[in-house]
């Protein structure tokens, strides 16, 4: 991507300030990568920085370079800058933090703003691509094989490696320059994709017994009970990409996960549309936000049916309003 100057290049380059990168709680492949890639750059400028998640990095993402250095939030300590990516706004760290400037690197659409210095395109594939463009035009010559394989993880997962709608030319371009600043497409795949425990096959066997279809077959939704963890032995992290089943399935325009958070008192729900429906505009009618492809939202309600009859409304309200079900 093209562009004329990134007020944020500047304000970095000049700040003698403490810094906090923080991913939103629960990170995905492109929040932890995106952080990890920036944070491991800006050590090597040699800023002060420090990165931070409210939840421990989980198993799938840490092989991601240096994740361990992950700092627990709230941590107590007053930063100068505080950088959030990957988010709608710094309500999305779960945590309160104490910086004095906030600044935002994101791709989704809409959300909080704190000024000139934040990075937000809603059409970059990732906000790791956002970052990349940061990182490059700053010096690209300090992209070492780590830095590049935190910045294609956070490219790949977000573009389901390379299948989902955000996936063109500019992708591959961005995912041709990482492989040869030394990142391992297999090695990123083998350790995101391929190191399912056997407790998490018993969780998805459990959870496909849930599928249900709707509106003739036009939207899938699967239920992920708390009960369900404890009977295989797993946790909140492995049910991570599980809405993806309902997707796959032929016919299917919206796709949903429900996911009970008891501790929380909601359902925590994944949102997907395969081609035409925005399910950005489904998640933000119940409090949440997203991409049109991908969004999410909390619900909170007395009980499963309520729940899932909130959220089946708004689904049919969205596909009436886009005559995708008359
Ligand atoms: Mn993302």
């Amino acid at each position: 991507m093209r562009r004329e100057s990134i007020p944020l290049l500047d304000f970095l380059k000049e700040t003698k300030g403490s810094i906090l990168i923080l991913t939103h709680e629960n990170p995905d492949g492109d929040a932890l990568g995106s952080a990890m890639g920036l944070y491991l750059f800006l050590k090597k400028q040699g800023k002060d920085v420090t990165v931070g998640c409210k939840d421990r990095v989980p198993h799938f993402l840490d092989f991601i370079p240096h994740s361990e250095e992950v700092i627990s939030i709230p941590d107590g300590r007053f930063y100068d800058i505080g950088i959030i990516v990957d988010s709608a706004g710094f309500y999305r760290a779960g945590a309160e933090v104490k910086v004095a400037k906030r600044i935002r690197i994101d791709h989704h659409v809409g959300g909080e703003f704190y000024g000139r210095h934040d990075f937000i395109d809603p059409k970059a594939p990732a906000t790791a691509s956002l970052v990349y463009e940061l990182i490059s035009a700053w010096d690209e010559s300090l992209i070492d094989a780590e830095i590049a394989t935190c910045i294609y993880a956070g490219l790949a997962t977000d573009t389901g490696f390379f299948r989902y709608s955000n996936t063109n030319e500019y992708t591959f371009e961005l995912a041709k320059k990482l492989v040869s600043f030394g990142a391992d497409p297999n090695y990123v795949y083998r350790m995101f994709a391929e190191r399912e425990s056997v407790n998490k096959m018993k969780l998805i066997a459990k959870v496909l017994e849930t599928l249900t279809l709707y509106e003739d077959g036009l939207v899938a939704g699967i239920t992920i009970f708390d009960r369900f963890f404890k009977e295989t032995g797993t946790d909140y992290t492995d049910s991570e990409g599980l809405v993806n089943y309902p997707r796959s399935i032929e016919g299917v325009e919206v796709a949903f996960a429900m996911i009970e958070k008891p501790e929380e008192g909601v359902w925590k729900v994944s949102l997907r549309s395969k081609l035409n429906a925005d399910v950005s505009k489904i998640a933000e009618r119940l409090g949440g936000g997203g991409h049109k492809y991908a969004s999410g939202c909390k619900i909170k309600a007395n009980s499963y049916e309520e729940a899932l009859d909130k959220l089946l409304s708004e689904i049919r309200k969205q596909l009436e309003l886009q005559k995708i079900l008359h």
